[in-house]
């Protein structure tokens, strides 16, 4: 077991396209082993491969009050979504800033399973939000990227600054 370093906005690695799973081997275990540690160490309810500088399709979520639930998705796919709700997000990517954004309310995902088996998944609330965030982050997208420009213009000053500080 092992904890990945996570990629910080506005690293230009976060807008890579993940690419689809082929075979769900030994390897791919072993990231998605590697992600839920990581995710849960951060804390975080969600995790996306891209973050830790893995571009394919593989996201880890556990939005369960006991953290004991855990979601391996590969090769995630929303085949349904409708309605509309407003919430708070963060990022492991962007720490320190948080802000609402409007997704759909309700999700179907379709993915694969560690077992190579295909399964589907239907959603509202946070687990919703956290689908579709999750899978945003598989298409190169960070949450910022829904607020308007000038918010963010102000999170990466913020960002730089914060960054130069700490070097
Ligand atoms: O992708 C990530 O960086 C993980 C996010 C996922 C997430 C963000 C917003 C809303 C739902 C899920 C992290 O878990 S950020 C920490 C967090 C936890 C609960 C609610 C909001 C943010
Ligand atoms: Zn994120």
């Amino acid at each position: 077991m092992s904890l990945l370093p996570i990629l910080r906005f506005p690293d230009p690695r976060l807008k890579k396209i993940a690419a689809r799973v082929e075979e769900v081997d030994g390897s791919i275990c072993r990231l998605a082993r590697d992600m839920a540690e990581t995710m849960y160490e951060a804390p975080g309810i969600g995790l996306a491969a891209t973050q830790v500088d893995v571009h394919k399709r593989v996201i880890v979520i556990d939005a369960s009050e006991t953290r004991d639930q855990l979601l391996t998705l590969i090769n995630p796919e929303i085949i349904e979504k409708d309605g509309r709700q407003v919430c708070e997000e963060g990022c492991l990517s962007v720490p320190g800033v948080y802000d609402k954004v409007e997704r759909a309310e309700h999700v179907v995902v379709r993915y694969m399973d560690l077992e190579g088996r295909e399964q589907t998944v239907e959603a509202t609330g946070l687990l919703s939000v956290c689908l579709q965030h999750e899978i945003d982050h598989l298409e190169g997208r960070v949450f910022v990227e829904h607020l308007s420009q000038l918010k963010q213009l102000r999170i990466k000053n913020k960002l730089a600054k914060q960054a130069r500080i700490t070097a």
